[in-house]
């Protein structure tokens, strides 16, 4: 199997499964990546989603550049049939990405369009589309200079050249930088401190964080307001406000 798709307690774990191909994306991975984030995002049951790569050498190397380029090349407006985070699909579920080796091309883009990077020590960062002789088309133009200084994203975009673990964690493109050992149990350290408090609350906070980003800060304030007052009608706010008079911990039901 290409995926391993695993829902644990509230958490659903997708891992790219081609460490022969150091878990680049062909088609069918692609498509399998894109039926398990539907589902997670559709599963009541399932708070945050982890994604990781198979193996201890890639996290994900890009997209197959022996089948899948081929392939996007026919399907121009493919997002509209296999939406992914990287295009097409909306999730305001936190996701988190445990980085467990090289994040190349598209495996970089899947990796930024998670809300939550950890990485272990041997992870590289890169988009060396342009040493194809293309741009990275996953979201990658956008979401990098969004994300690290323009000037870096800059070189990482027009010389192709990946940055180390360390590097990454400096200029604030992931969040922390384990030993590969640890990288597992620190993603799911994230995970349940994130599945401790208000769910509705966390799903609002990711969708006025996603949608504000392309807003004008007056647009980004409205989005909030409007995201903001239908939690106060919410079983999990009142919940929270008893918990916290009644000094004991809230039983958050997402409702
Ligand atoms: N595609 C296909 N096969 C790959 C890929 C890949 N991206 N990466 C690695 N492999 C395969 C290798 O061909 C090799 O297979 P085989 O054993 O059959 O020869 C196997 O994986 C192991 O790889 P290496 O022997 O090269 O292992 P190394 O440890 O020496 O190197 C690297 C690992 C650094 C990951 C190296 O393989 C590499 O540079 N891979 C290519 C990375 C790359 O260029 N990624 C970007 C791809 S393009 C992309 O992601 C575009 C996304 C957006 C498209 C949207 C368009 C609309």
């Amino acid at each position: 199997m290409a995926l391993i798709y695993e829902k644990k307690g509230k958490i659903a774990y997708i891992t790219i499964n081609r460490p022969q191909a150091m878990n680049a994306f062909d088609p069918e991975t692609f498509k399998e990546v894109s039926d398990a984030l539907i589902d997670f995002r559709d599963d009541d049951d399932l708070g945050v989603g982890i994604i990781t790569g198979a193996g201890d050498k890639a996290f994900v190397a890009g997209a197959d550049i022996k089948t899948i380029i081929p392939w996007l090349a026919e399907h121009s407006l493919y997002w509209e049939k296999i939406p992914t985070i990287m295009r097409g699909l909306e999730l305001y579920k936190p996701l988190i990405a445990a980085v467990n080796g090289v994040a190349l091309g598209g495996g970089l883009e899947l990796a930024l369009a998670c809300d939550i990077r950890i990485a272990s020590e041997n992870a590289i960062f890169g988009v060396p589309e342009v040493t194809l002789g293309l741009i990275p088309g996953w979201g990658g133009t956008q979401r990098l200079p969004r994300c690290i200084p323009h000037a870096l994203a800059a070189e990482m975009l027009f010389t192709g050249k990946p940055i180390s673990a360390q590097e990454a964690y400096r200029v604030g493109l992931i969040n922390k930088v384990v030993p590969l050992a640890k990288l597992m149990p620190a993603a799911e350290a994230v995970a349940n401190d994130i599945l401790k408090v208000g769910p509705l609350a966390v799903r609002a906070a990711k969708q006025a964080m996603i949608r504000g980003t392309s807003m004008t800060l007056e647009e980004g304030l409205k989005v909030e307001v409007d995201l903001t007052f239908p939690l106060f009608a919410s079983e999990d706010l009142a919940e929270g406000r008893k918990a916290f008079i009644e000094k004991r911990k809230p039983e958050f039901k997402g409702r």
